[in-house]
């Protein structure tokens, strides 16, 4: 069967009205006794999702377990907060899917690697967001990528999310046809977290665009997978015209987590440093302790701009 194109670029759009609860797009949930959040272990029946989640301002999301855990200790750090170190646990220890930790105000959540994998999460935690009857919540991606024309270690804030073919959209098959969806980012928070990054030493923060693939080798341009069916001249062709459209880093996630929050009318940004220049290279060679240094600085960003947000910074 042919795909259908059903081209809804920006149609589904809710806009993000303040102190409003957390919006989904599915009048089928309303008749449903119970949902059951199978991937994070959690249901409105067997949890009481309002007091455990109803305070939560900023969602962070990103692909490792183990960096979430981290970026969760982190913040609870820089938010100074009273309660044990030690205390914070994974809400969704259950299962092995996905890892979860609240820390006062923030949720840490990590998403695995690729479209299909955040999407599961997205959809599960903007129910949460819902069934909790969260409000002005702001959710943060901060991840890694690969950077185009960039000195590694740069962090791109996105501007706009593109895919493959350099459209800022996002498609999703349904029932054997394509729906399009637009994968435009909240402007203001992209320029208030590119402020943020001023205010930080060693901080090197750019907003660019960034395309999201659905590979990691062949998909981003690589040479070095156990496929590869190009030239280096080929790979340098489609990296200096993804530079030209405003392309500053590959990543692969950015689109259906830009369009899943702009369809349920949540304010989001994408934040990732890169962990090298594609025009030098493919493999990530970069020592250890490096990469866990750049790594750090999202969590930076992010936890400077939360404290700014919570009041906490003079
Ligand atoms: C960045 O890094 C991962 C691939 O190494 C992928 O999840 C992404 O978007
Ligand atoms: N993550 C990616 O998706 N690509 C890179 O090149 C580096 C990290």
């Amino acid at each position: 069967m042919a795909p259908i194109l059903q081209n809804c670029v920006g149609n589904e759009r809710t806009e993000y009205i303040e102190h409003e609860e957390v919006h989904v797009k599915n009048p089928h949930l309303d008749s449903m006794e119970e949902d059951i959040l199978y991937h994070f272990n959690l249901g409105t029946r067997t949890h009481n999702l309002p007091a455990m989640f109803g305070d939560i301002k900023f969602v962070c999301v990103g692909g490792s377990a183990n960096r979430m855990k981290a970026f969760a200790q982190f913040i609870h750090t820089e938010l100074g907060l009273a309660e044990d170190i030690n205390a914070i646990e994974d809400i969704c220890a259950g299962t092995d899917r996905y890892s979860m930790y609240k820390v006062g105000p923030v949720l840490s959540i990590s998403h695995g690697m690729g479209v299909p994998s955040i999407s599961i999460m997205l959809h599960e935690l903007i129910k949460l967001l819902h069934h909790a009857r969260c409000r002005d919540v702001t959710l943060v991606r901060i991840g890694t990528s690969g950077g185009v024309g960039l000195e590694a270690g740069t962090v791109v804030i996105t501007d706009k999310a593109v895919d493959s073919f350099l459209r800022p959209q996002f498609e999703q098959v349904v029932l054997g046809k394509v729906i399009v969806r637009s994968t435009e980012l909240d402007e203001n928070l992209a320029q208030e977290l590119l402020q943020c990054s001023t205010e930080i030493p060693n901080l090197p923060a750019v907003i660019g665009n960034t395309m999201c693939t659905h590979d990691f080798y062949e998909g981003q341009g690589r040479l070095d997978g156990a496929l590869c069916s190009f030239s280096t001249e080929d790979k340098l062709e489609y990296l200096r015209k993804a530079h030209e459209a405003g392309v500053r880093n590959i990543e692969m996630e950015s689109t259906v987590f830009a369009a899943m929050c702009r369809v349920c009318g949540l304010k989001a940004a994408v934040i990732c440093v890169t962990l090298l220049n594609r025009f030098e290279g493919d493999q990530i060679s970069t020592p250890h302790e490096v990469l866990i240094e750049y790594q750090q600085r999202p969590q930076c960003l992010v936890s400077h701009f939360i404290k700014k947000r919570l009041g906490l910074l003079n």
